[in-house]
């Protein structure tokens, strides 16, 4: 079935896609990191982008069936497929992709036009209060480490940064933030484990003021007795955190792992509903087949993704910008 002459053509069109890709694409190791970061959803996208065009001329139906399963499958989500596809067919039918190069652009137009409206970076004001940012999200969705990433990056922007250990649930949790807090010089208010997370961020958020802190970064417990218990929890500490200022938390940002798929959206639609999400930070994308899980939070919810987790290094987080993270997605590997 895979003949020579085939493999040939595959090789081919792989180079096409990367000739596209080199036009528009920044440079850079950032780029690079997210590229190879994202080389495995990539590699789905990709790949099967590149093997559609294996024995065939013209794209028709069948090309379009196989684009459509590579999507599915890199969890690109129903909806955002439909989308996608029923523009390429569009198109077909005006004559409009007559070759690869013209395919891939489509795609790239198509996939832009998804994540674009979700592509708002956090913008940090200047305000008489500190910023609180609350974290929210699953246990090991990452909110611990995103904080480490954030906290090192305000602190880069010439930022005062304080941490508030909410995270009470588990005993290590505390401590661990705590000793990286010392490590990194970076206050971090706690109690002891078992303490009420609302009254641990009312202390941290009362230190903060008294100490002309810019961004207090709250964590929280992911994982309770209950979903219930966890969002009954979670609204506590809002309604705490409103009382001493009743314009934060000025971000409720919600951390999650691309790598549980389509499970993903259901888990931010919930959050978002007891809660009100202002901002997601997709974690893990290193690693993962299915960073396609972006395309579906973008299509089902109007909430920004502020941050993309690429590695558990302290480095390892980019801001979200549609247009890089497309053309991450469309850049084959070792290329
Ligand atoms: N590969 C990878 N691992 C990550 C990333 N973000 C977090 N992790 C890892 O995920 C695990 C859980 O992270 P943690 O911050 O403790 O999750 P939390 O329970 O939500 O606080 C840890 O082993 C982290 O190193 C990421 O972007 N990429
Ligand atoms: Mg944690």
């Amino acid at each position: 079935m895979f003949g020579f002459r085939k493999k040939k053509e595959k090789t081919a069109s792989a180079e096409k896609v990367t000739e596209v890709n080199k036009k528009t694409k920044k440079s850079g190791a950032l780029f690079s990191k997210l590229r190879s970061g994202l080389s495995k959803t990539g590699n789905a996208l990709t790949s099967g982008m590149t093997a559609v065009f294996i024995g065939t001329k013209k794209i028709d139906d069948e090309t379009l069936e196989d684009l459509e399963t590579n999507l599915l499958i890199a969890d690109v989500g129903m909806e955002a497929t439909q989308q996608i596809i029923d523009d390429l067919m569009h198109r077909i039918d005006n004559k409009e992709l007559k070759d690869v190069d013209s395919l891939i652009n489509a795609m790239q137009e198509n996939m832009l036009k998804i994540l674009q409206p979700v592509s708002r970076p956090l913008v940090i004001e200047k305000r008489p209060e500190p910023t609180v940012i609350l974290m929210i999200g699953i246990n090991g969705a990452g909110k611990t480490t995103t904080i480490g990433k954030l906290a090192k990056r305000f602190q880069a922007e010439g930022k005062s940064v304080m941490l508030a250990a909410g995270d009470t649930f588990r005993a290590a949790a505390v401590e661990q933030l705590q000793v990286w807090g010392e490590r990194n010089k970076i206050p971090v208010i706690a109690q002891g484990t078992g303490a009420d997370t609302a009254s641990v961020i009312y202390d941290a958020m009362q230190s903060a003021k008294a100490n002309n802190v810019d961004i207090l970064l709250a964590d929280t417990a992911g994982r309770l007795h209950t979903q219930d218990n966890l969002m009954e929890e979670l609204k506590k500490v809002k309604r705490v955190i409103q009382k001493l200022d009743g314009n934060a938390p000025h971000e409720i940002m919600l951390v999650i792992d691309a790598s549980i798929g389509q499970n993903a959206l259901i888990q931010a639609q919930q959050f978002n509903k007891m809660l009100g999400v202002t901002g997601i930070t997709v974690t893990k994308l290193d690693g993962t087949a299915k960073g396609g899980i972006l395309f579906a939070i973008a299509q089902n919810l109007d909430i920004a993704i502020r941050f993309i987790g690429v590695g558990e290094g302290i480095d390892d987080l980019q801001t979200f910008d549609a247009k890089e993270f497309v053309q991450a997605l469309l850049t084959p590997p070792d290329h």
